[in-house]
């Protein structure tokens, strides 16, 4: 029997989400320009400043954000089998706290019922109501598990709104390895937007997708190490999106970093219990293979272990600039450019290559409703 293709990034947002952007005038939010075009979204922190005209303007938005027939129309046409669908950035970020909890509730059974309404085809990653008291996200939390397709939450870096670091979060890191669920780490603050210089617009997304995106995720997983957050939670599970950003790459020096600080301090800094980065990668770390070259991916499989990488899409982010009349069913090189990466990085190896197009997923995350 062929090996299944599984994609553990790839976004929605659920009507009701839409509705919300569509009636906000601060970031994030949906705004409709010209008639007969696509309405735009902009959702990243600064992106709509009227003084950075390439990005100002957003992303386009059509059903391929919303309706979920559009994501089984693109994993029909890429062959991807299951998607582990997730709520996309800002996620509930933005919330107050009182309306934290009621949205996340709604948006998590949303989720939950698309992917009734494709059984086998579909699973989920959910979303906190980080904006409100901590009772409330454990509550959340320990409701996921009724959620036939629930299988983890996805969160950004900022925590409840001071980092993946904050020792606040321990009931909330507490209950998510208790209840089995895998964090999906997935950036969206990017870095701050002085560090890309006076001309970064002249770029448009380029600098903060593909550098601000994946450092803002080394970060934030360098200081949940550095606190002893898998200390602490030693079964823990986080899915690193982009591959981890740059720790595989940067893992040694990491670890080197702490072997020679005389001053990092906290309990977890103590030689003989403290758990190596190396370890924590191999144990705690899964890393999606959304980084687009055979050299990324091969990273990944040394620092975690090709039993840890798992592919992914990042659909509906990334489609073709242009699609011809008539040519929505195009292969999109997003996509195409990932699973070259992947068959690149294995070669002969196939069975690895195979894990990571899906069998990992499968294991890992408990892909089966029996
Ligand atoms: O293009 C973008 O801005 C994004 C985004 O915001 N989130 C994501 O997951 N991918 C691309």
């Amino acid at each position: 029997m062929a090996s299944k293709v599984v994609d553990v990034h790839t976004h929605v947002y659920p009507p009701q989400y839409v509705s919300i952007l569509k009636s906000r005038s601060k970031v994030p939010y949906v705004r409709d320009t010209t008639p007969g075009q696509p309405s735009r979204l902009i959702i990243l922190p600064g992106e709509d400043d009227p003084s950075s005209e390439s990005t100002a303007k957003g992303r386009p938005i059509g059903p391929e954000y919303y309706d979920i027939n559009k994501k089984i129309e693109f994993m029909d046409t890429h062959g991807i089998d299951i998607s582990v669908i997730s709520l996309a950035n800002p996620w509930l970020d933005f919330l107050d706290r009182d309306e934290a909890k009621g949205l996340a509730r709604d948006v998590n059974d949303a989720i939950d019922s698309m992917c009734d309404a494709h059984p086998g085809r579909l699973f989920a990653f959910g979303a906190l109501p980080l904006s409100a008291p901590s009772e409330v996200i454990v509550e959340e939390i320990h409701r996921l598990p009724t959620l036939k397709y629930t299988r983890g939450i996805i969160m950004g870096t900022s925590g409840l709104g001071n980092g993946l670091d904050d020792p606040e979060l321990d009931p909330v890191y507490q209950a998510l390895e208790q209840e089995n669920m895998t964090i999906f780490l997935h950036p969206h603050y990017g870095l701050p937007k002085e560090v890309f210089g006076p001309r970064a617009a002249d770029y448009g997304h380029v600098l903060p997708l593909a550098l601000g995106f994946p450092l803002e995720t080394t970060i934030a997983v360098t200081r949940m190490i550095l606190s002893g957050v898998f200390d602490r939670f030693p079964k823990l599970s986080v899915l690193l999106a982009h591959s981890g950003g740059t720790l595989p790459f940067l893992a040694g020096r990491l670890e080197s970093c702490i072997l020679h600080d005389a001053h990092y301090s906290g309990p977890e800094a103590k030689v003989e219990s403290r758990r190596s980065v190396w370890d924590i990668l191999k144990t705690n770390i899964l890393l999606d293979a959304v980084v687009y070259s055979e050299l990324g991916v091969r990273a990944a499989a040394i620092a975690s272990g090709a039993d840890r990488v798992l592919f992914g899409t990042d659909h509906p982010f990334f489609p073709p600039l242009e699609a011809a009349e008539g040519e929505e069913e195009q292969k999109w090189l997003s996509v195409t450019t990932n699973y070259k990466a992947i068959r690149e990085a294995f070669g002969p190896e196939k069975e690895q290559a195979e894990a990571v197009l899906g069998g990992n997923a499968i294991r890992l995350l408990r892909l089966t409703t029996d």
